[in-house]
């Protein structure tokens, strides 16, 4: 960045109100045909995108996208980085991405703003600390940072937070990953998308996905709203609509899409330099770098595809918020927002081949996918090249619904589900 984007060169462009930037990626017309189309100009999709030209050599990709880069659950979650799932499968997957995502800025040379501010997840019984125990142990043996704190470390590091005996759900303790952190979720969206688009990739947005042409048992292309576009291999990336897509392919995968929503409130300054989540009072908050609180909590229990969601959600989440923190009550709000998330049954991603050869589905990572972006398209774009799965998403194919294989991380998906 600091080449290409010097001090003098910032003053330039914003002196000549923006009029000289360069496209951070292309925009070409779609050729006929490609190796590989994506379906889904999300993170995971331009990350698929990104990993399958510079790991794979696999240049001639298309990612097709019905909006505009990043308008799905990328730009639209709180952002929260961990690694900390009980399951060694999962656990492993996601540090994956973890390790991924503290090269990632000089990887992609575009600042993603990964901030490793450590994340608490708080527990209010006694079994709470016996499964917060459990999942931390379980972490070490896998490599994945993890410490327990006592309230009064708690207090240490989080002074705000009420950790006194007197509340509804007294805080006993936490567990803390260190490593965990946020990051910028456009920037990744971008810093993807720039780095794809400069190793040959076709960055295709306001081109929605409305069929695929299958022959036989094998997948020939996707009808779109710009024609039909062929190629030899389909990985479909499309989070909440991953459903609707299968459809077309006569797929029926088992996930819900439900909404997930969140808010931020007007500017602090700093007074939260961690993340902070409890499942029991049921509530999440960090503090944004431009100063916001961002809260969230659970999805609405009805299927949905309305990016929105219910003002009921939202006066459970700020009471819980409150509860922890008695001095936010004060702090007015300013934006409310939804997504669409697709929930799998044992709360885990579905990385898949399909029945229909070279048709590939990336999906259910419902209420957590942003913390694994780098580490999903990396593993999914050796899927798609190799015909094969990669080590670390074997256990994620579709066929462990029909094993009864599940892993349950119900627990680790934690204040979300
Ligand atoms: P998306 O970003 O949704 O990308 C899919 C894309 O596919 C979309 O851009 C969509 O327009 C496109 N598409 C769909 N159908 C078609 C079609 N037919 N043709 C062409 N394009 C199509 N995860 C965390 O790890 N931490 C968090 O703190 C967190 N907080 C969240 C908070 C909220 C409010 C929400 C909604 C989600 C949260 N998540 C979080 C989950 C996370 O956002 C998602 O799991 C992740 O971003 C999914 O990324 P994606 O690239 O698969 O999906
Ligand atoms: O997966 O850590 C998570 C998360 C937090 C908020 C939404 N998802």
């Amino acid at each position: 960045m600091a080449n290409r984007y010097s001090l003098w060169s910032l003053i330039k462009h914003g002196l000549k109100h923006h009029e000289s930037w360069q496209p951070a990626w292309q925009s070409p017309t779609p050729r006929n045909k490609y190796d590989v189309i994506i379906v889904g100009g999300g993170g995971h999709g331009l990350a698929t995108a990104y990993y399958l030209a510079r790991e794979h050599g696999i240049t001639n990709v298309a990612v097709l996208e019905k909006g505009y880069l990043g308008g799905g659950n990328t730009a639209r979650n709180t952002t929260i980085i961990r690694s900390n799932y009980l399951w060694d499968e999962a656990a492993q997957l996601y540090e994956h991405a973890l390790k991924l995502w503290e090269g990632l800025s000089q990887d992609l040379n575009f600042n993603v703003m990964f901030s490793q501010r450590g994340v608490m997840n708080l527990g209010h019984t006694l079994q709470d600390m016996r499964d917060i125990e459990r999942r931390a142990n379980a972490n070490l043996l896998n490599g994945v940072d993890a410490v327990v704190l006592s309230p009064s470390e708690i207090r240490d590091i989080v002074p705000l937070m009420d950790v006194s005996s007197k509340t509804r759900y007294p805080v006993m303790g936490a567990s803390f990953q260190p490593r965990g952190g946020v990051a910028r979720h456009d920037a990744v969206a971008w810093g993807f998308a720039r780095a794809a688009s400069e190793l040959g990739v076709h960055i295709i947005e306001q081109c929605e996905v409305t069929g695929m042409l299958i022959d036989g048992d094998r997948i020939k292309g996707v009808k779109t709203t710009r024609g039909d576009i062929l190629a030899d291999k389909v990985g479909c990336v499309a989070a909440g609509n991953t459903s609707t897509l299968a459809k077309m392919a006569g797929i029926r995968l088992p996930l819900e899409s439900h909404p997930l929503q969140a808010f931020v409130s007007e500017s602090l300054k700093p007074c939260l330099d961690t993340v902070v989540m409890s499942n029991a009072v049921h509530g999440y908050v960090s503090q944004s770098d431009k100063g916001e609180l961002v809260i969230g909590a659970g999805i609405d229990s009805y299927l949905g595809y309305g990016q929105r969601g219910s003002p009921h959600i939202i006066e459970h989440t700020a009471a819980a918020i409150i509860e922890l923190f008695p001095s936010f009550s004060r702090v007015r709000m300013n934006r409310q927002w939804g997504g669409i998330v697709d929930v799998s049954p044992d709360a885990c991603p579905i990385i898949t081949k399909t029945r229909v050869k070279g048709l590939f589905f990336n999906c259910g990572w419902g209420t957590g996918g942003f913390k694994a972006t780098p580490g999903s398209g990396n593993v999914f774009a050796h899927t798609i090249a190799n015909d094969a799965p990669h080590r670390l998403n074997a256990a994620f194919s579709l066929d462990r619904f029909a094993s009864g294989h599940l892993i349950d991380e119900h627990g680790a998906a934690a204040v979300a589900h």
